[in-house]
């Protein structure tokens, strides 16, 4: 997968103070339920940036729609998903969090976009082209234009910095293209978009060698039942070269190990306890599921009472929504003017 042209920002306090305020945005689809990839890519910079930038974060329904067509599945979900991102630690006092087909700007910015973009550059992005191959009989047009609407969700608010994971680099490259079309064609309109990554740009699924992803089944769940969770850990594939208990691990390659890395200070001495053979895959899966569920205890909590308080989390959603209507409104004028839309 290629890198973003311009180098990825890292989170640091260094580069808050060297970066002016500017405007961030995020999307994550109701497209299952979320996980820690999701949580260790994405969300905790969501949450760390929601301090230092002026944030909005969207539940992108209209990008859902490509893979989820169960209207109730969809309701609910997204609003799960709400609920998800406010227990993790999104405060609507410092950020706006809202549904993206709330906005419904923003499609018009994406079919004004379409007219900039060769079809040439959807057809080569990678994730279409697994999508195709992962739901052959459903190959609908919205795979081919989602990175459009995903360029159209990002300027339509002028942000120039997007916290995702690295599956998400190519998609923000082919943004960037498609606003340097736009800003060629039309006069500089929108900046270009850069990636935010965390210390985790990429985690495996539990197969150990795939991302972890809603789709392909190889999560483990933030907020599912413990016995889920405990399921989901032990069902993890470690090291394959490890067969015997008394074999030495390779915590390198091995994703239990990698894991332990972001829920303890602890991992090098779990990393030597594998190496030794001291400890076996066993163990020090027991220890993860541990720390996971204590790691997310709090936020398990907190989403066990949104979700027994729906009206609380729509009336979120809909002060996001609303609170965005004058940014996308004087967007989309700016564009129609430039465009010759009169
Ligand atoms: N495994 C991962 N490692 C790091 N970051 C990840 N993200 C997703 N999986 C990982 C990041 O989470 C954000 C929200 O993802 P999304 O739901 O909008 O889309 P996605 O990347 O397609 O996530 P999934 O779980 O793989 O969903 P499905 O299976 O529905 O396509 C993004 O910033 C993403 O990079």
């Amino acid at each position: 997968m290629s890198e973003p042209a311009a180098s990825p920002v890292h989170s640091s306090p260094a580069d808050a103070a060297a970066l002016p305020r500017v405007r961030c945005f995020s999307g994550i689809q109701p497209s299952g339920a979320p996980h820690i990839g999701n949580d260790l890519g994405a969300i905790r910079n969501y949450v760390a940036l929601q301090d230092r930038y002026e944030s909005i974060y969207a539940i992108v329904d209209f990008h859902a729609l490509t893979s989820t067509h169960d209207a109730d599945l969809l309701r609910r979900r997204t609003r799960e998903m709400a609920a998800a991102l406010l227990a993790l630690g999104l405060d609507p006092a410092k950020c706006t969090l809202f549904v993206q087909s709330h906005r419904p700007e923003v499609t018009e910015l994406m079919w004004l976009f379409t007219t900039v973009t060769p079809v040439s550059w959807l057809e080569r992005t990678p994730t279409y082209k697994e999508k195709r191959e992962n739901q052959p009989e459903d190959v609908n047009h919205g795979l081919l234009t989602y990175p459009v609407l995903q360029a159209a969700d990002i300027v339509l608010y002028k942000a120039s910095l997007v916290p995702v994971g690295r599956d998400q680099a190519a998609h923000l490259e082919l943004s960037r293209e498609i606003v340097r079309a736009f800003n060629n064609r039309y006069g500089p309109t929108f900046p270009e978009p850069q990636a935010v990554y965390t210390e985790a740009p990429v985690v495996l699924g539990t197969d150990g060698v795939r991302k972890m992803s809603k789709s392909m089944g190889n999560t483990i769940e933030i907020f599912a039942p413990a016995d889920e969770i405990r399921r989901q850990v032990t069902s993890m594939v470690t090291d394959t070269e490890r067969i015997k208990r008394t074999d030495p691990g390779r915590p390198e390659v091995c994703n239990v190990c990698q894991l332990h890395r972001f829920f303890g200070d602890d991992y090098a001495e779990i990393w030597d306890g594998e190496r030794t053979a001291r400890t076996g895959c066993v163990d020090t899966k027991k220890l993860l599921v541990e720390r996971i569920l204590r790691h997310y205890a709090p936020a398990r909590e907190r989403y066990a009472e949104l979700m027994a308080s729906p009206v609380t989390v729509d009336r979120v959603l809909e002060e996001g929504a609303e609170r965005l209507r004058p940014i996308a409104t004087a967007t989309i004028a700016e564009v129609r003017e430039k465009m010759g839309l009169r």
